[in-house]
């Protein structure tokens, strides 16, 4: 594992449905997760927060709310987080709302074009992620992201990279889904995108899917983690925009993230959706803060290497 790390605050909600996941980085800070993986032996650069357009507040345009603002504040990530990767760093997005996918993911794929790398993205979620403008009434390009990375969007959105598609769905695996919306569920089967649900983490286990999702994942694979914190259950995690109940217990998250550590492959993260002005006493950022740490190597019991 690569033992220097980048902290790439982005404090924007551009992309949500609910204002205050600009917040996200802060709380993320407060809650101490540079000293909590430097006392695990790991380097911590924070490179403060990246700088953007202000959110308007507007209604969607044929489609999209805040598409050339959405578009700004990924651009910067995008070259960031390429610039992070090429000095062999690992970086850690400090988000921001889920639109910021697209440029940290971009940036990933990027840089495994680049090095012979093979990708592997993990997206932890409650929901898909994968809605077009005209699949969703709302607009909020949070629901997007995926769909974008895959070529479906606006040309500012998809061509971010320098490639479109950014990629293709078969590096995907998405864990945790239970909110779908119908036309979004035809475009996740017609892209073939692979899909661990909660019915699939119910009846399988955290364990079984795990295995499956990491199936494949060799010496040569760059792993992401892009981590959207409403991908666990609200009681347990309610300092996010979209609630959704019957997301993974504490034990499942941390199961989660201590088998993606085994791996060794872990070499970019996103921390998605943290919503400060809904959370308790920064309880969720803490309990991000103590899965990251997992996905890190801490591991809960006492393991012989
Ligand atoms: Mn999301």
């Amino acid at each position: 594992m690569q033992l220097d790390i980048s902290l790439i605050g982005v404090p924007t909600d551009i992309g949500a449905g609910a204002r205050g996941a600009s917040m996200g980085p802060e709380a993320l800070r407060v809650a101490g997760l540079a000293a909590v993986l430097e006392s695990h032996g790991l380097r911590v650069t924070d490179r403060g927060n990246l700088n953007g357009p202000a959110n308007p507040w507007l209604p969607p345009i044929e489609g999209y709310r805040h598409l050339a603002e959405v578009a700004a504040w990924n651009q910067a990530l995008h070259t960031a987080m390429h610039a992070e990767l090429r000095q062999g760093r690992l970086p850690i997005v400090l988000g921001g709302d889920h639109c910021l996918g697209i440029g940290s993911i971009s940036a990933v794929a990027r840089h495994c074009r680049e090095t012979g790398k093979k990708l592997r993205v993990l997206w932890l979620d409650a929901h898909a992620d994968f809605n077009t403008a005209s699949l969703t009434p709302s607009g909020n390009i949070h629901g997007m992201p995926v769909a974008v990375l895959c070529g479906h969007g606006p040309e500012p959105l998809t061509g971010i990279g320098g490639q479109t598609p950014a990629i293709t769905a078969d590096v995907v695996r998405q864990i945790g889904i239970r909110s779908v919306d119908a036309g979004e569920k035809r475009l996740v089967h017609e892209a073939g995108l692979e899909v661990f649900d909660m019915r699939y983490i119910d009846e399988m286990g955290m364990r079984h899917t795990m295995e499956q999702a990491l199936l494949g994942v060799d010496e040569n694979t760059h792993l992401h983690v892009s981590f959207d914190v409403d991908f666990l259950d609200p009681e347990i995690a309610p300092g996010v925009g979209t609630t959704i109940p019957g997301g993974p217990t504490y034990r499942e998250a941390q199961l989660c993230m201590e088998m993606i550590a085994d791996t060794g492959r872990l070499a970019s993260l996103d921390v998605m959706e943290l919503n400060p002005a809904l959370d308790v006493r920064n309880r969720t950022a803490e309990l991000a803060v103590d899965l990251i740490e997992s996905l890190f190597g801490k591991s809960t019991l006492m393991r012989k290497k």
